[in-house]
């Protein structure tokens, strides 16, 4: 058998009768320029050969098509274009048929849509994950997705970019079959399909949808959407499938990808994009092979520690969960188990996993059980006394090479590992409540951190799904000392003049999911109290401090828990409360502040400004890596709006 080469990422050789096109163009076999080129010289080749009877195309490596390359975006385009490409696969005289043996994504499911038939392997994943990059499908995607799998899955799929493994691909009709040995299946078919008339995608008559379905499919991809222009346009894009001429349709589309490809937004996601694949590459960490992990102790399972839990349970991990009681550890145990409940019901477990991580838990008040553990995270009460003691007895129990990793949120983690006897093996592992759901995770690089131990949470971060940030020691870490920052400067406004509701107000059109006084009241208001009590006698002076918070909490409103905060709740839901108004200017009032108007544009810009100056902050000292890191960090634990890039892509006037 041999090989033709059609461009250097696209060869192909012939297998009785079928012309095997195989696209390699690592990582992900993006459609690169050659891509296209060698795509449609095989797509030629195929055409002239009269012994040739049908052509598949597939991917090499463990990835189909991961979609258009989107290093080439701005660039010129350069010909042809994938939507001619899809063009020529549609119109091929010969049967063409994608063997997906990996993901097929974008541009790569549009390649998959545009065959006239399509078998998954067991690996093969599809999705449009376009609008998670401020686009639409720019190649098709948006007439051809609907055509086979009917308007409301199309919004659905297209408007949220979620991928689907094969099942349900199966299921929703992208797919014609799934089979273990996908290339010899898709061979067989192309050789089965009869050449006149082939299933061209774009000629099927789109199925009537069901009015009112539509309307909820459309409402659910919106309401997501917190002011970005990409999911609307997706809907309304998937909409006109059913209402335009096939050709007009793929001009509009063509037309709003180009214009969406060159926006602020568009450019924001992609800086994300880019941000996420950078995060928690450490250089001097290059060639440091990590640790075994198999077995993860967790001190203390509350709702921190039982959230860490599911989240090592559904990755596979063994687990031994430690609390002071039996007791408590029957509740530890009760909570862990509800939680993979709920992920059984929401749809995100399979019923048999839940059934396998629970016997792999193990919940005990017997702290000699984490003799085993490879890695112990605690997650108990925030306290350096408390921690430090736990530490110091877990070193007399854990193997010499066990890890020791501490879920602070505030204190130094140094201060902990120097009390310890090993602290080489001391690590900062900060979590983000639910910590089974939220992506987020700091990693802190202790002063006596060793590499290898910093290269095995990383790589038990990732294992867990999440996405690891690794930042040096400072109070706070990174993200809530730019927390602080962006509060601290949110207060000075409503001293001066803005009501809480008003700064809310603005952050909320903006893109974030709450307002800062909103999220203030659901975490409550009386743990930074603390702190700041804490923190008084060493405060400088000199520096501007708004009191407002520590009389809201002195008057025992520690917000929506205790119904009352910067908001009152006593009525169920969130109102302005004149108490608050009435205290907020007194405080003025105390300081002789004239209280002026601010404008939504000021206050974001200011708020902006000061999560931007505390970042440039934490670059100097060392603390984050590259202000990207910051970016993903505001975003996946704080709620800024990816759209906008993250405060520091922010601040540099890109959105
Ligand atoms: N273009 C360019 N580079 C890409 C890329 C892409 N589409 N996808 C990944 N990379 C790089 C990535 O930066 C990293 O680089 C390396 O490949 C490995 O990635 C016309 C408009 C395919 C599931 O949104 O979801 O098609 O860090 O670590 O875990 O309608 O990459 O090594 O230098 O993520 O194995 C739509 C994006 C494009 C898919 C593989 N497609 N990619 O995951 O590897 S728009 C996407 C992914 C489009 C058409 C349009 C994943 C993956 P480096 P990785 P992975």
């Amino acid at each position: 058998m041999s090989t033709i080469r059609f461009s250097e990422s696209v060869s192909g050789s012939i297998r009785g009768g079928v012309l095997v096109v195989t696209i390699d163009n690592a990582p992900v076999n993006a459609t690169s320029a050659h891509v296209r080129q060698g795509l449609v010289k095989a797509l030629e080749h195929a055409t002239a050969l009269g012994t040739v009877t049908g052509i598949v195309i597939t991917g090499a490596g463990h990835t189909f098509v991961g979609g258009a390359d989107i290093k080439e975006f701005g660039k010129p385009p350069v010909e042809p274009t994938l939507p001619e490409v899809m063009e020529r696969i549609e119109n091929c005289g010969k049967p063409v048929v994608a063997a997906v043996n990996g993901a097929a994504l974008g541009g790569g499911c549009e390649i998959a849509l545009a065959c006239h038939g399509r078998i998954a392997g067991e690996a093969a994943s599809f999705g449009m994950p376009e609008v998670k990059l401020g686009i639409v499908p720019g190649a098709g995607g948006t007439q051809r997705l609907p055509r086979l799998v009917g308007i409301v899955a199309a919004i659905d799929l297209i408007g949220s970019g979620r991928t689907v493994k094969p099942a349900e691909a199966l299921k929703l009709g992208l797919i014609d079959g799934i089979a273990a040995d996908h290339l010899s299946t898709a061979i067989a078919l192309a050789r089965g399909m009869a050449a006149d008339p082939l299933r061209r995608t774009g000629g099927i008559q789109i199925a009537g949808a069901d009015a009112a379905a539509v309307e909820i499919a459309t409402k659910k991809v919106l309401a997501k959407a917190r002011g970005q222009a990409a999911p609307a346009e997706a809907v309304r894009l998937v909409r006109k499938a059913s209402e335009a001429s096939l050709e007009d349709a793929l001009a509009d589309e063509r037309a709003t990808f180009m214009r969406l490809r060159d926006s602020r937004e568009a450019a924001a996601l992609r800086h994300v994009f880019f941000a996420e694949r950078q995060a928690g590459k450490v250089g001097k960490l290059d060639g440091v092979a990590p640790r075994k992990l198999e077995t993860i102790g967790i001190v203390g399972t509350g709702l921190m520690g039982a959230g860490i839990a599911v989240a090592a349970l559904t990755a596979g991990c063994r687990l031994v969960g430690v609390e002071q009681t039996e007791d408590a550890a029957a509740k530890g145990r009760e909570r862990i188990s509800e939680t993979l409940d709920k992920a059984v019901q929401s749809g995100r477990l399979a019923d048999a996993t839940r059934n396998e991580c629970l016997a792999r838990l193990d919940v005990t008040s017997e702290i000699s059980r984490l003799a085993t553990a490879d890695l112990v995270i605690e997650a108990v009460f925030d306290d350096l006394a408390v921690k430090t003691e736990l530490f110091q007895r877990l070193d007399g129990i854990v193997r010499p090479d066990a890890i020791l990793a501490t879920n602070t949120s505030y204190l130094n983690p140094d201060e902990i590992a120097a009390a310890t006897a090993h602290p080489g093996r001391v690590v900062g592992l900060h979590f983000f409540s639910p910590a089974n759901i939220m992506r987020l995770v700091e990693v802190v690089d202790c002063k006596a951190t060793l590499p290898d131990v910093l290269a095995t949470v990383l790589a038990f971060a990732r294992k867990l799904g999440k996405l690891p940030v690794v930042c040096g020691v400072t109070e706070g870490f990174i993200g809530n000392r730019i927390f602080s920052a962006y509060r601290r400067e949110a207060e000075f406004m409503v001293e001066d003049g803005a009501s809480p509701a008003d700064v809310d107000a603005a952050l909320e059109a903006y893109g974030f999911p709450m307002g800062i006084f909103t999220v203030y009241d659901m975490a409550g208001l009386e743990i930074a109290w603390a702190r700041r009590k804490r923190q008084a006698a060493t405060r400088d002076p000199n520096a501007r401090y708004v009191e407002i918070a520590d009389k809201l909490c002195e008057a025992g409103r520690f917000g929506r828990k205790t119904g009352k905060g910067w908001y009152d709740y006593s009525s169920g839901e969130k109102a302005v409360d004149p108490e608050v108004a009435a205290l907020i200017a007194e405080a003025r009032t105390a300081k002789g502040i004239v209280p002026r108007g601010f404008t939504p544009e000021e206050i974001v810009r200011r708020l902006l400004r000061a999560m931007a100056e505390e970042g440039k902050a934490l670059l100097d000292e060392g603390i984050a890596a590259r202000s990207s890191d910051i970016d993903l960090v505001m975003i996946n634990g704080y709620g800024f709006p990816a759209h906008k890039g993250g405060p520091m892509f922010a601040a540099e006037g890109n959105a």
